[in-house]
């Protein structure tokens, strides 16, 4: 039903802002055991109606997100030069939303070159091998949504989008991942339960195919260097996470195993959990609401907070919808009014008018 899908264009993108925003505060933090009742305490005060603050300010995640949306939304077949210049004249406007070193460095030889060939100077990081940051994940969102019927073009959008920034095959398939389990979420029912181990092993199947893709461009199927099937390996973790009993040390393991770091590898998997793990109760966090239990659980984690809850609450958004997200706690964030908008806009490019 049309109002459904609505619904879960503006749930996923609230769902990305709000993560970004309310976890920027402890991004790169280690999180003790009692620092998890703050946190839980500052989502509290978030979803309490008479609190007032000073917004929670958005970071590169979300400015990067919104040059994505609008790249979609403006232009009827995909212009990657126009969204390079998006994202550059984005940075140039406010370089302070916390971006990579990396990436500051690709806007600055974009610019100085003019755009000439936009896929030049991602390429040429790191010595040619390209980044692995999680900022091809962290903003991939919108095209999850918009090409969430159309599963071949979802892929080939996405990996060109990040491929702007980030061209090393763990950088571009974690920005796959998190494009499938965002598209996997639309799909789901928002009144039915997620199976988290189904859903797992549906995420596991799309990228050993994607993965299989990387194998026979490259032909590198006799060096394998651990990269050739990484996000497969994660996926087994996670699985196996899911059926892990709530211990004491359980998280210690996820960060341990599945990471919390900035490089895609250690951060889509884990939000990926995250958004699985908290679809049922988690001991030390008090609420009833799925998609708070998500975001406050991926803060609680600790390490690069702000990406890992944006990406687990764009999934957790995209299945559950906006009407399932707080809206005090919504208010909190800036932005949120432009980002629904945003949702909007994005909604009526891909389904008409009428809608
Ligand atoms: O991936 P990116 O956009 O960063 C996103 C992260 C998120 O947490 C945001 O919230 C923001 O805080 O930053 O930016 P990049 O600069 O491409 O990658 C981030 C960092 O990862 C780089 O600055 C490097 O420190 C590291 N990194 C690498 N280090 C060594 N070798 C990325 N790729 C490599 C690599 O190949
Ligand atoms: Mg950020
Ligand atoms: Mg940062
Ligand atoms: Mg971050």
């Amino acid at each position: 039903e049309a109002s459904v899908l609505k619904n879960k264009f503006r749930g996923c993108l609230l769902g990305s802002l709000i993560g970004d925003c309310t976890g920027a505060p402890f991004e790169g933090d280690t999180i003790s055991h009692g620092d998890r009742l703050v946190i839980q305490r500052y989502y509290d005060k978030l979803e309490d109606p008479t609190f007032t603050a000073p917004y929670k300010t958005y970071t590169d995640d979300t400015a990067m997100m919104k040059s994505v949306a609008k790249f979609l939304t403006d232009k009827p077949e995909p212009d990657y030069k126009f969204l390079s210049r998006l994202f550059v004249n984005e940075f140039f406007k406010e370089p302070r939303r916390g971006y990579g070193q990396n990436v500051i460095d690709v806007f600055h030889k974009l610019r100085n070159t003019k755009y000439e060939n936009v896929f030049k100077p991602a390429s040429e990081q790191f010595m040619g091998a390209g980044s692995y940051g999680n900022g091809g994940a962290m903003r991939v969102a919108p095209i999850a949504l918009y090409f969430h019927d159309n599963y071949k073009m979802m892929l080939e959008v996405a990996s060109n989008a990040t491929k702007l920034t980030h061209t090393n095959v763990l950088g571009v398939n974690g920005a796959l991942l998190q494009a499938v389990a965002i598209q996997l979420a639309v799909k789901c029912d928002p009144y039915a339960k997620i199976d988290p181990e189904r859903f797992c092993i549906e995420l596991f199947r799309r990228m050993r195919k994607i993965e299989r893709v990387e194998e026979d461009v490259d032909d590198m199927e006799e060096e394998d260097d651990g990269t050739r099937e990484a996000y497969q390996n994660k996926l087994r973790v996670v699985e196996n996470l899911l059926q892990r009993k709530h211990d004491n040390d359980l998280e210690e393991e996820v960060i341990m195993n599945l990471g919390n770091g900035i490089s895609a590898y250690e951060s889509v998997p884990t939000a990926i959990y995250c958004f699985l793990r908290a679809l049922n109760e988690i001991s030390y966090i008090q609420t009833d609401n799925v998609f708070r239990r998500t975001i406050q659980y991926a803060v609680s984690l600790g390490g690069d907070t702000d990406t890992i809850a944006c990406m687990a609450g764009a999934i957790a958004g995209a299945y559950l919808g906006e009407n399932c997200i707080n809206t005090s706690l919504a208010k909190q964030c800036e932005y949120y009014k432009e980002v629904l908008e945003m949702a909007d806009n994005l909604y009526v490019a891909k389904e008409g008018p009428g809608n």
